[in-house]
């Protein structure tokens, strides 16, 4: 049986971390420029959390995992950033790969799931996995039931006619979850019948959102009645109060490392890997959980709460995390997907 957490621990978690420094010291320990590509509520805990129990102000940035991407790229003569916490994998690799990235060997690495030591590995140590999530669907319960339509648990269910109009998927050129989605089709269909299933789909597709996370909310609020998202970012909304439930595809599916990468050029170095070394700890990673986001933490001490989805309960395909991180082919499947599916009347 799986351990967890109940709220009870995650709130004294947050207590016990968030030792009180003296506004003198908080003066020298400097601050701290972090992308956050986690929502807003977690990035805010951390950002609290961290500043008290180090002294260290945190400047907090929120942007989705494409977005971070391209500030870096535009910051890249002159970075602002010192950290960029969260986001899907696939641009923390990019940003490896283009030099955006700092070499940096955690000691606490050892403590890390394989999957988040091998995402370390493959980018040479200029990122590291901090959490994983499952690539499923999100639907409102309420709009499903009431348009009589089936609950679709495999990719090709979400071909089915009926669903015209009624599904929300991001825009891969701007999300890392909509790419997530696109490398995870091609590897468990073959590039072709991928693209031929990408074009059906587009029929029914109503909007493709700038954000990874906006489908899953439109869901929630019955903007929408179908959602490709993250499953992690269902049980927040459902604990809202809203009508949405997750579901990943019987037929196979990718995740995301969400990841963690510290900045070439950092003016803040020091606090930098101190916030690195913070948030690779088990005590550190129970704030996802305790801000309703319920990725799986990539310490393995640390508790988990019974919403993180079930790892062992969903069909996984073997992504392979290093060649669709590339950017070269990222660049070559985003320009297939908007030339063959994006460009096509719906
Ligand atoms: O829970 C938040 C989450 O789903 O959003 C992250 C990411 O910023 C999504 O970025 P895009 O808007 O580029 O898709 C995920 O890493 C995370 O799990």
């Amino acid at each position: 049986m799986r351990p967890h957490a109940t709220p009870r621990l995650a709130a004294l978690t947050l207590a016990t971390a968030a030792t009180f420094v003296a506004p003198a010291q908080a003066q020298e320990a400097g601050q701290l420029n972090v992308i956050c590509s986690v929502q807003a509520e977690w990035c805010n805990m951390i950002q609290t959390v961290f500043a008290r129990s180090t002294g260290i102000k945190v400047n907090m940035s929120l942007k989705g995992s494409g977005e971070a991407l391209a500030q870096l790229i535009a910051e890249r003569a002159n970075p602002k950033t010192d950290v960029w916490f969260g986001g899907t994998g696939d641009p923390h690799l990019q940003a490896a790969e283009q030099g955006l990235s700092l070499e940096y060997k955690s000691k606490a690495l050892p403590q890390l799931h394989a999957w988040a030591q091998q995402q370390a590995q493959q980018s040479g140590y200029k990122t590291v996995g901090i959490y994983s999530g499952p690539l499923g669907f999100g639907y409102n319960t309420e709009l499903i039931a009431k348009k009589k339509l089936a609950v679709p648990k495999t990719w090709n269910d979400l071909l089915n006619p009926a669903l015209k109009g009624e599904i929300q998927v991001a825009n891969p050129a701007s999300s890392g979850t909509a790419y997530t989605m696109v490398a995870t089709l091609v590897q468990l269909m073959g590039e072709e019948k991928a693209f031929d299933y990408m074009k059906a789909l587009h029929k029914n597709i109503a909007t493709y959102t700038r954000s990874g996370t906006a489908p899953i909310k439109a869901a929630a609020r019955g903007e929408t009645t179908i959602s490709i998202s993250f499953v992690h970012d269902g049980p927040g909304e459902a604990m809202q109060g809203f009508p949405v439930a997750t579901i990943t595809p019987t037929d196979g599916t990718g995740a995301e490392i969400g990841s963690m990468s510290i900045i070439k050029g950092s003016r803040n170095l020091d606090a930098a890997k101190k916030f690195y070394e913070w948030a690779l700890t088990a005590q550190a990673q129970q704030f996802g959980a305790a801000a309703k986001q319920f990725q799986l933490p990539s310490n393995k001490a640390t508790p988990l709460d019974p919403r993180i989805p079930d790892f062992k309960s969903i069909k996984f395909i073997n992504y392979d995390y290093a060649k669709y991180g590339a950017s070269a082919e990222r660049r070559r499947l985003l320009a297939r997907w908007e030339k063959d599916v994006n460009s096509l009347p719906r």
